[in-house]
């Protein structure tokens, strides 16, 4: 997967090159490029915001350093890994977008070319996503109900999720298979060695060997978690059983 990623400010993106992802890049499996969006301003100043239209508190981002980015991208892209004629999917985090789920980063997984453009400010002059679309297609996509002051610290989560969805880039696939969100439900407990600790026992049904048992006792912590923390959940994880009921039928 090609992987674009424009910013003002590139050193935010540094934890990309660690850990699992840092390992996928050196592998081949992420061809990932990090664009400093300055690099795309022709002023002394290389300036990249201005004032809002209409008045207001803050900055917003201007379209032309925005589009000439973009075009680099594109042509930067072509230049490396994708194939003949293809353009990225632009994700543009941001408060204002529809959410990102697991199910969004399946999605966004089986794309050959993601970008992502991080806004900062009040945000970025509407005409660029017009100006984008022409050329790509565009989602807005928010992390979650809350402000952060740039679309960089989003790119990191939403490039891991994608990411350890990529063939080859976690060692164990069959972890991906039993996590929170997958089926619609959040994860059991976990424990490890000692058996007891400062008075505290792992659950004796962990310890029984009766397989059956354990995982009856697994899905059981699962439905009180979500109940008790995400009971939004509940109607779609019912839904998705009743599915895989039907299936096996
Ligand atoms: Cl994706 N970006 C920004 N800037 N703020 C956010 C967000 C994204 N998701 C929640 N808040």
């Amino acid at each position: 997967m090609r992987i674009d990623v424009v910013t003002i400010f590139p050193d935010y993106l540094a934890p990309l090159d660690l850990s699992l992802i840092g390992k996928a890049r050196r592998d081949g499996l992420i061809d990932l490029a990090v664009h400093d969006l300055r690099d795309s301003t022709h002023d002394r100043h290389r300036t990249v915001d201005d004032t809002p239209y209409g008045g207001g508190a803050g900055m917003v981002m201007k379209p032309e350093p925005w589009a000439e980015a973009l075009d680099a991208v594109l042509a930067a892209g072509a230049a490396a890994s994708v194939p003949d004629g293809a353009v990225p999917h632009l994700v543009v985090p941001g408060p204002g977008g529809v959410p990102f789920t697991q199910a969004m980063a399946r999605q966004l997984a089986t794309e050959p070319w993601l970008a992502f453009a991080c806004g900062r400010y009040e945000g970025i002059d509407e005409r660029v996503y017009e100006y984008a679309a022409e050329r790509m297609p565009v989602t807005v996509v928010s992390l979650g109900d809350y402000v952060l002051n740039g679309g960089e610290v989003a790119v990191l989560a939403m490039v891991e999720a994608v990411a350890r969805l990529l063939p080859g880039v976690i060692g164990n696939e069959a972890s991906l298979v039993e996590e929170s969100h997958e089926d619609g439900l959040l994860e059991y407990p976990v424990y490890t060695k000692p058996a007891s600790w400062q008075g505290r026992d792992v659950p004796a049904v962990l310890l029984s060997g009766d397989h059956g048992a354990i995982a009856r006792w697994r899905h059981e912590q699962r439905l009180e978690r979500t109940a008790a923390r995400r009971p939004d959940l509940l109607p779609a994880a019912a839904t998705l059983a009743g599915l895989e009921e039907a299936e096996v039928r």
